[in-house]
């Protein structure tokens, strides 16, 4: 990465920054999506950086959701797909999803972008450009624009970095919405049936590897994974652990 030493303390989460700002600079990240990521940060930041085992649990039930799913799909926006544009095409490939544009700022030539920035990575169909779309009932941000063969008639939706009311939304339709959100008290977060809580760079690498080993492992192994998966309480570790660590610092702990 540009300019930025091995051993700074922060390199990691500049990386993060220099993607997210490539993705500005070539129009697909939008000028919200940076703001997003900040807040985003500050939870990361209470977490220690570091998956928790609740993220995990989170991470494995959503692979067995999307493995069991006749008509998963993973909505994409334009912070998601300048993270983790080739993990989003493994996930896809690992479960058999579909991906499809969904953007809360969308003009076409967005969507176009992040289409073809997916593509690039490997995803080989990505829905949700054009004028024929399908609307989500009771929505009325851009969002509610969907794809008739992708999130209008998904079983199960996978989307991250949103905070809003399309997960109540495609919750009323009778879908499963599993999000990823570093914030645990997110209305997403807390409305999605199933939240993996921690940062995308993280989550979506964990996802693609629960997906390949359950995808071995077989149905049976999916359902029991699912049925055992309890979201309430995966909550309220997320919150605890950060708790915990802000207690831990305050006392001049690390
Ligand atoms: O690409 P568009 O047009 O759809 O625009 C995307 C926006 C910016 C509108 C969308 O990201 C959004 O709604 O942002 P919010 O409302 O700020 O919500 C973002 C949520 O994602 C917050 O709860 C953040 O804590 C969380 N978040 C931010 N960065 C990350 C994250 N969660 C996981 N990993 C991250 N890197």
């Amino acid at each position: 990465m540009n300019g930025i030493p091995p051993s700074h303390p922060r390199r990691k989460s500049l990386e993060i920054r220099e993607k997210l700002t490539a993705g500005y600079r070539k129009g697909f990240v939008c000028e919200a999506g940076l703001i997003a990521q900040g807040r985003g940060e500050a939870f990361d930041y209470c977490l220690g950086e570091r998956s928790g085992r609740f993220a995990a649990r989170a991470a494995e039930a959503a692979a067995a959701s999307l493995l069991l799913a006749r008509r998963p799909v993973i909505s994409v926006n334009g912070n998601l797909a300048a993270l983790c544009p080739e993990e989003t095409a493994e996930l896809a490939e690992a479960c058999g999803a579909k991906v499809e544009v969904n953007i809360f700022y969308r003009t076409e030539s967005r969507v176009r972008r992040i289409a073809a920035h997916l593509r690039k990575a490997g995803a080989k169909e990505v829905l949700g450009s054009g004028r024929a779309l399908a609307s989500i009932p009771e929505l009325f941000s851009s969002r509610r624009r969907v794809s008739r063969e992708g999130i209008y008639t998904a079983d199960v939706v996978l989307l991250a970095m949103e905070d809003g009311d399309r997960t109540r939304a495609l919750r009323r339709m009778g879908k499963r919405v599993i999000a990823i959100d570093l914030n645990p008290l997110s209305v997403t977060a807390r409305e999605a049936d199933i939240t993996i809580v921690d940062n995308v760079v993280r989550a979506m690498p964990a996802l693609v590897k629960a997906a390949r080993r359950l995808k071995r492992a077989g149905r049976p192994r999916q359902a029991a994974v699912l049925k055992n998966y309890d979201n309430k309480r995966a909550l309220r570790e997320a919150v605890a652990c950060m708790n915990q660590r802000l207690s831990r610092l305050a006392g001049g702990r690390r």
